[in-house]
């Protein structure tokens, strides 16, 4: 008989990392399976049954649906925005292929076991194109269906990607005589993501996490977006809190495939105050590259969540204030204390 697990991909990363450890501190005996391009830090070892291989592919995959019944599968693999402008193809491949590759094997799988399995994808703001910045400041809380005009490859990927999760979950086969049992397909639209403990790669949103990190740290940095840059926010513990709490939400409650979830607005300028506030020597400076710059304008300054506060009781744990004195801040000092 085949194992169940939780399948997360992209487990190593940021997102993978924080997910993984939850799901080992839940109570409720998990077996996950986890994949990376990339080994898991040593620390997680007896949490997941690790793969270090390639979301594409397709001969490993063969051989681990001959093993491995995937009740849950997590979709974090992705190549972030910044990352994907200078290599488009490969984030296509990545972000677009090996997105259809798992939902095709989710498909098949929820056929064969005659029960959906549940696939549950993180979308972004990437999704969102913001045509100027009057619009930007005009628009404020931007809804699921408002711009989704994405200027750069991530964000297309994410986009079309949220699509494909829909089809494969009400439109698949949709000619075949007998159709098949679909895939239970739900998606999150994050904003960006900071966490106390890890650091992103490859992102546009990283100069929030990359100044608090560098202040605690004692090192020079420099902000590449202006100081009114505004984004929405959320700190890692409620982007993990909403990937299960969307996953355990009944079916029937849902009205929509992909929810908008955020936490807080922010400027750079308002990051780097309240950095200085908790690292008094930090030298934080302005250095704009136009091109990233370019990028985080055309993203919304806020996202509406009333959809998934609605359906399925999201709720942020930290709004701002919560997120930088009780999580962000005496965790970073306490981490780089620990390691000086
Ligand atoms: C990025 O900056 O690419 C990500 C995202 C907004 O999804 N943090």
């Amino acid at each position: 008989m085949r194992e169940k697990v939780i399948l997360i991909t992209g487990a190593a990363g940021e997102m993978g990392q924080a997910l993984v450890q939850e799901l080992s501190q839940d109570g409720a005996n998990n077996r996950v399976l986890t994949m990376d391009l990339n080994p898991m830090p040593a620390e997680f070892a007896s949490m997941t049954t690790h793969i270090t291989g390639d979301i594409l592919d397709e001969r490993l995959f063969a051989r681990l649906v001959t093993k491995y019944d995937f009740d849950v599968i997590f979709h974090l693999a992705a190549l972030l925005s910044t990352r994907a402008e200078f290599s488009p193809e490969l984030a296509h491949r990545v972000n677009v292929d090996g997105t259809l590759l798992l939902l095709q094997m989710a498909a098949d799988q929820s056929q064969a076991r005659n029960r959906p399995v549940q696939f549950i994808f993180p979308s972004s703001i990437a999704a969102y194109g913001m045509p100027d910045l009057e619009t930007k400041a005009r628009d404020g809380r931007v809804r699921e269906w408002d711009w989704n005009m994405p200027t750069t490859m991530y964000g297309c990927n994410k986009l079309y990607c949220e699509q494909l999760g829909s089809y494969f979950a009400h439109h698949y086969m949709q000619l075949a005589v007998n159709r098949p049992v679909m895939l239970d397909f739900r998606s999150l639209r994050f904003p960006g993501l900071i966490s106390a403990f890890t650091l992103p790669t490859g992102g546009t949103t990283d100069y929030g996490p990359e100044m608090l990190h560098a202040a605690a740290q004692g090192k020079p940095f420099a902000c590449f977006v202006r100081p009114d840059s505004a984004l929405p926010f959320m700190v890692m513990p409620d982007a993990v809190r909403a990937l299960l709490k969307l996953a355990t939400a009944p079916r029937q409650a849902l009205t929509r495939d992909v929810y908008n979830v955020t936490s807080f607005s922010i400027t750079a300028a308002a990051i780097r105050e309240r950095t200085l506030a908790a690292f008094p020597g930090a030298e934080i400076s302005y250095d704009v590259d136009t091109r990233r710059q370019g990028i985080v304008d055309s993203w919304p300054a806020d996202l509406s969540d009333k959809a998934a506060r609605r359906d399925w009781g999201w709720e942020p744990v930290y709004d701002v204030d919560r997120a930088f004195n009780e999580y962000l801040i005496p965790n970073i000092q306490q981490r780089y204390h620990k390691m000086s």
